[in-house]
């Protein structure tokens, strides 16, 4: 069917395909001219109006993101910067008619046809090919670069099968495969026309021109498949190119298959096709480990290969390589794509013949590098032996880097203090649990027997009255000989490469995601290097697209915002939203925002009923913790808190629990990952708690417990809008910024959390007395923990009630053993309350007290829900993208034509 649009004549066909040939792409030479060319052998998209109106397909303009590395290529002439990252970006037919502008058109259209847009929207599975935040984050970068007009593009791997499906079963989380290619995908466009060779194993050889090269090996395919991103209100379109892997067609084994040996046959097939199956594949096997490997290696050789053959291609015969980085920025998010760094050295030294140095100093001016945690057991690390057998010309490359960091090091600090230097060397070093090069390692064989002269740095010399006799050394082995045999054997700690280390010492930028995560990068993560090099750091606060997260999820908010600022500019210039701080006492506003919330809270109830079969009271307070499960996000402490209110309730007469508490929705949501089997004890003991309380007569409205299954994107567009409390509670300095916490103020909730994360700017921004807060502050943390494990804590007796309740079996027969144990302050069950649930108890449990007061004072709560909407201005997304843009990328919005 087709329509002519309200803004653009153009005709709009569903689930049609862009022909690539019709495809247009924008190149200029100055940020400020931009033209348009045809293209035919690469459909690189900027403006789908000026699509041939029969080829111009919604459909197949804006798509799901994978696991992706975005690559935002920047540069004066192609839509090229790049970022790398995880893609988790939900539906996307809403977001694309949406940002075009054609939600009435398309929706006047369907019915024609006999269908509402709500039931098509439906059908379209999430692609929830990302793992959380991370992804999500993403995705909400490629949505502001395209509505910016930055020259950028996103590059990721096609999954086969997205993270898992959640089942919620009396053992609580079961994961089945996610499908979401079954029934095919009309967002994207296969290119086979664009595809890369990629190779593992094989060996190093050095040719005759005393250059190296990688030869033999597994050769595999990356093919791309191109996923348009349009922008809000502009023509630009951007790609998010995903690889997808597949066998050389000239290695199918035929005569194998002939003589009946179909397995073996297929043997090449299947080993290339599953690097795409799944996203984060069980690591724990040395086949998941080198699966995972090829995964992040397939992402960087196919993505830069990419990259460079664009480059070279608009060069026009004459490449300047020196002039690379001012065309090409790739951003790493977090360190999955940290193989970019020794492939980018491998390609332009082993492939274009260029020297270490130009190569080193153009890869360093082209990567920057985002974390994304710091939790030390999250900071990737791969197996030398592993990494070498597979990538031996990378693990060459990012031994030649170690060597010479190691100089540089050296350089800075000087011998004349040993210990110090060592010191620095192990724990700034990219490979870990080597020796040191031959040509230092002299300094610290036995500092003793050689001495440095403090003031020259020099070694000196042993004199006569040093030297050890031939007996004594004889001597002193036979004594070695004898306590090491009386010795258990030593375990030789295995060599090891740190991906992040590799990121900050390549990168020219380093960045955290919130002010107190870059704070803790610099003072403490990788504050070796902070010292080295101060200017390299960098925080750029995480944000949210405010399309996705207020104007499509809540047209009934986006409504009363535009009514209530007079214009719908607030959804580019965020702004704007603080015009709503002079109405925040306006009644008829009160009771508007209040209906708005209400008619958001009514389709969660019967949401909640189709999943879960509880009835909910849309009266009562909608609160909610949705995001990965995780001990340090402390779903625990939220449960035990629910389990404490219940125990009070319990202990009062119907009266008094109606008195003194105000009803309440809980409601959780989020996936453990498989592995993870503390993370799974937690939803457990969610459901049999809320099983019990959900039943109890006693209860009735007061009190509800739900653990929504399969938490994804198109859940959060549900619940977040409803929500009145959410809460992000972890342990402060553990959450790196977090983003659900913008999109819940956004939409008008009020936020119970620690100062952690985004949640500090967040306080700040909508005003201390619209934020709850609670619990120990990050820079207490260690010394409590110390306290902790010491066994010098003594917890709050609430906190022992709680624990004996539990235990008692109030709810049900399972063993919570293991999960209460975790929380006692010695190591028998883990980690001795490492995440300081009995600490924050008290604060917390207290802190929710106030919020009961709060909430019964209805214009107070109102008034504080319009402030957090009015105060969260800083959190869109296309602030954070604006900061990247100038500070890293060095990269200005094109104007349009
Ligand atoms: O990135 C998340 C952080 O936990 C959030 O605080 C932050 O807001 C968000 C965006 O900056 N990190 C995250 O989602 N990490 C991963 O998904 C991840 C998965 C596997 C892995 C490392 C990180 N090996």
């Amino acid at each position: 069917f087709s329509f002519t649009s309200r803004n653009r004549s153009s005709k709009v066909s569903l689930l049609t395909r862009v022909k690539p040939s019709f495809c247009v792409r924008c190149v200029s030479s100055e940020p400020k001219q931009r033209v348009r060319e045809p293209v035919t052998e690469e459909g690189v998209l900027s403006d789908l109006s000026t699509f041939p109106p029969d080829a111009a397909s919604i459909a197949s303009s804006i798509k799901y993101h994978a696991e992706f590395t975005p690559l935002f290529s920047s540069n004066n002439f192609e839509p090229s910067k790049a970022f790398f990252a995880t893609a988790q970006s939900g539906r996307a037919l809403l977001n694309a008619i949406g940002n075009l502008e054609l939600t009435g058109e398309y929706a006047d259209a369907l019915e024609k046809l006999g269908h509402t847009l709500e039931t098509v929207a439906s059908q379209e599975p999430d692609a929830a090919l990302g793992n959380g935040g991370l992804g999500r984050l993403a995705s909400c970068f490629l949505d502001s670069l395209a509505t910016l007009n930055y020259p950028a593009w996103g590059y990721g791997l096609r999954y086969k099968y997205g993270l898992f499906k959640q089942h919620l079963t009396k053992d609580g989380q079961e994961e089945v495969a996610e499908n979401w290619l079954e029934i095919g995908n009309p967002w994207e466009i296969v290119r086979n026309d664009v595809s890369y060779t990629v190779k593992f194993y094989g060996k190093v050889v050095m040719s005759s021109d005393g250059k190296s090269r990688w030869i033999g090996g597994e050769d595999i395919v990356a093919v791309a498949y191109d996923v348009p991103i349009p922008g809000y209100k502009t023509k630009t379109t951007i790609n998010l190119r995903l690889w997808s892997t597949k066998v050389p067609s000239d290695q199918f084994d035929l005569s194998a298959f002939n003589a009946g040996e179909h397995s073996k046959a297929c043997e090449a097939q299947t080993n290339a096709e599953k690097i795409c199956y799944i996203l984060y594949p069980g690591d724990e096997s040395e086949e998941g480990k080198i699966l995972r490997l090829k995964q992040q290696y397939t992402l960087c050789s196919a993505s830069l290969q990419d990259i460079i053959a664009r480059f070279e291609r608009r060069s026009d015969g004459s490449v300047r390589w020196e002039e690379f980085p001012d065309k090409v920025a790739v951003q790493m998010n977090d360190t999955h794509p940290t193989l970019c760094i020794p492939e980018l050295m491998r390609i332009l030294m082993d492939v274009k013949g260029l020297t270490w140095s130009e190569a080193w100093k153009i890869t360093e001016r082209t990567v920057a590098y985002t974390n994304h945690t710091v939790l030390p057991e999250a900071l990737e690390k791969w197996s030398y032996e592993l990494m070498q057998r597979l990538l031996p010309r990378h693990v060459e490359i990012i031994e030649m880097i170690d060597k010479q960091l190691i100089e540089d090091i050296i350089s800075e600090y000087g011998t004349s203090n040993p210990e110090m230097l060592e010191k620095k060397l192990v724990s700034m070093r990219i490979l870990e649990n080597f020796d040191l090069p031959a040509s230092v390692a002299g300094l610290f064989a036995n500092p003793e027997e050689n001495p440095i002269d403090d003031k020259t740095g020099e070694k000196v010399e042993a004199t006569d009255a040093d030297t050890v006799t031939d007996k004594e050394e004889s001597e002193g082995e036979e004594k070695s000989k004898n306590e090491a045999a009386n010795k258990e054997p030593a375990i030789t700690p295995p060599k090891m490469v740190r991906m992040a280390n590799l990121c900050v010492v390549a990168g020219h930028s380093v960045n955290g995601v919130a002010e107190i995560h870059s704070e803790i990068v610099k003072k403490d993560v990788f504050n070796d290097f902070f010292q080295l090099w101060p200017e390299k750091f960098q925080n750029k606060t995480n944000g949210v697209t405010p399309r996705r997260w207020i104007h499509f999820c809540n047209p009934d908010l986006s409504a009363l915002i535009t009514k209530w600022t007079s214009s719908n500019d607030w959804i580019l210039k965020t702004e704007k939203l603080s015009e709503l701080q002079k109405f925040a006492d306006n009644e008829d506003l009160h009771n508007e925002w209040r209906a708005t919330k209400r008619i958001n809270k009514i389709k969660v109830a019967s949401f909640l009923k189709e999943k879960t079969g509880y009835s909910v009271n849309p009266d009562a307070m909608f609160d909610i913790q949705v995001k990965r499960i995780h001990e340090y996000k402390r779903q625990l402490l939220n449960i035990l808190g629910i389990v404490y209110r219940y125990k009070k309730m319990k202990d009062m007469n119907a009266a008094e629990r109606k008195a003194n508490f105000v009803p309440r929705v809980c409601i959780f949501g989020g996936k453990a990952f498989s592995t993870y089997v503390q993370a799974k004890r937690i939803i457990k003991f969610i459901t049999d708690v809320g099983a019990t309380i959900n039943h109890d007569p006693d209860i009735g409205d007061l009190l509800k417990v739900i653990f929504v299954p399969d938490y994804n994107v198109t859940v959060a567009e549900l619940l977040i809008p409803a929500s009145e409390l959410s809460q992000h509670i972890s342990t402060a300095g553990m959450e790196a910024s977090g983003t659900s916490n913008m999109k819940f103020s956004m939409n008008g909730c009020i936020l119970i959390g620690t100062l952690d994360g985004a949640n500090v700017e967040i306080r700040q921004e909508v005003g201390e007395d619209n934020f709850f807060l609670f619990g120990a502050r990050a820079e207490d943390i260690a010394s409590l923990r110390k306290e902790r494990a010491e066994g010098k804590f003594v917890p709050d007796e609430r906190f022992e009630e709680v624990k004996k309740f539990v235990k008692s079996g109030v709810f049900g027969p399972h063993n919570y053993d293991e999960l209460m144990g975790s929380l006692e302050g010695n190591e028998g069950f883990g980690r001795a309350d490492y995440f300081l649930v009995a600490k924050d108890f008290p604060s917390y449990i207290e802190c929710q007290e106030k919020v009961d007061v709060a909430y019964r004072d209805q214009r107070r709560w109102t008034k504080m829900s319009i402030l957090n909407t009015a105060g969260s201005s800083k959190f869109s997304s296309d602030r954070t993208i604006h900061e990247y843009a100038k500070d890293i990328w060095n990269i200005q919005p094109l104007e349009l034509i």
